[in-house]
């Protein structure tokens, strides 16, 4: 890696607008509560990554958590597999969850970030893989046709080929009326994916998708049906229907990876890039999911997640959802329904005063 030393660490809480709410059907995500990491070496480099808190109550114990490991980092290489080694065993009490794994990814992303930057590489390169166009899928929230039409045709439009949109809200029969109306709109040919967002029972998951599956829907995955915890009820589920179980964005690094995997508890994995334990977890988990035949997708985190699933040989599909479009400078661009990494780095940097705006 770069050989350079930490000097410095930032963090900054700021609340971003979204291009439009994220609506699930647990819980309604108005703004993006973001913390900023930047990290600064002794060679002159600085490594950012951002992490995104679901709620703008965890925006501030994140922060000053960084800033007290940031603190230790002082004088460290720079070199992130081996301050995630540190990391590890120094939260090896506590425990590596929570707001504890999102920091060890936030570092982890900007020690990634800047170790790339040093060699003028972007993060794909360093991992090995070329910097190849990566399909995506339109991850949307709940979807009503008079409000949300619009938005799905400018998609298709931009080349878009797969969707995915949030459901669980009401009953079984609002869910196939959605379900009706979303074909309506992108047609039979066009991937569709939903997500419950761990909102139903087994019993009623199984009994929801199967109806699904009746009506013809020809749904890509199912997401979330129940508890991300609950390995029984997910093995349950993926015994009584016949669509592809998808789950992963609430594994807590690879460890989590690991059990759920054993335990065949899914037909698809997806890695969240913060809560795996940024690139390194990454890597550590897809290389299991691998092994197990499980495609791979993204979760938020779509500039990340483009280089890293750049070097994941089953990578299947890019969640598109872009949480911090607001505070870069350039924010990634869909081209023909893929997004492809670029460099140096992650290839982010902020718009110092759009973040200025935004500072919680
Ligand atoms: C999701 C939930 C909460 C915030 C962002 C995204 C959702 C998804 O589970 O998979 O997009
Ligand atoms: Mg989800």
């Amino acid at each position: 890696m770069s050989g350079a030393a930490i000097t410095k660490l930032t963090a900054r809480p700021v609340l971003v607008p979204l291009v439009r709410p994220i609506t699930t059907a647990v819980a309604t995500i108005p703004k993006a509560p973001l913390v900023l990491i930047d990290i600064e070496t002794n060679a002159g480099i600085v490594g950012r990554s951002y992490l995104f808190t679901y709620t703008p109550m965890a925006m501030a114990p994140l922060a000053k958590l960084l800033d007290n490991i940031g603190e230790t980092l002082i004088g460290k290489a720079a070199d992130p597999v081996s301050r995630m080694a540190d990391m590890e065993a120094t939260f090896r009490l506590l425990g590596r969850q929570g707001l504890v794994a999102m920091a060890l990814a936030g570092i982890d992303m900007a020690l990634w970030d800047a170790a790339a930057k040093a060699l003028n590489v972007s993060v794909a390169r360093m991992l090995g893989a070329a910097e190849r166009a990566v399909p995506c899928y339109d991850s949307h929230g709940i979807f009503e046709l008079t409000r949300d039409r619009d938005a799905v045709e400018t998609s298709l439009a931009q080349g878009f080929k797969a969707f995915k949109f949030k459901v669980g809200v009401g009953d079984v029969q609002q869910d196939v009326d959605t379900l009706r109306d979303i074909r309506s709109v992108i047609g039979p040919d066009v991937r569709l994916m939903i997500d419950y967002n761990q909102s139903l029972t087994p019993p009623e998951a199984i009994r929801r998708v199967k109806r699904f599956e009746d009506e013809g829907f020809d749904l890509s995955w199912v997401e979330e049906p129940v508890a991300a915890e609950d390995f029984a009820g997910h093995q349950m589920v993926r015994a009584g229907i016949t669509t592809p179980l998808q789950t992963g964005e609430n594994w807590w690094m690879p460890d989590d990876a690991a059990r759920a995997i054993q335990n065949g508890i899914c037909d698809h994995a997806m890695i969240d890039i913060m809560k795996i334990g940024g690139v390194t977890g990454w890597m550590r988990a897809a290389a299991m999911a691998q092994a197990a035949s499980l495609p791979i997708s993204s979760h938020l985190f779509i500039e990340a997640s483009a280089h890293t699933l750049a070097a994941t040989p089953n990578a299947y599909l890019l969640e598109y959802m872009d949480v911090a479009q607001g505070i870069l400078t350039e924010p990634y661009v869909i081209a023909d329904g893929c997004l492809t990494p670029r460099g140096p780095g992650l290839g982010i940097a902020w718009d110092e005063a759009a973040v200025a705006q935004y500072l919680i």
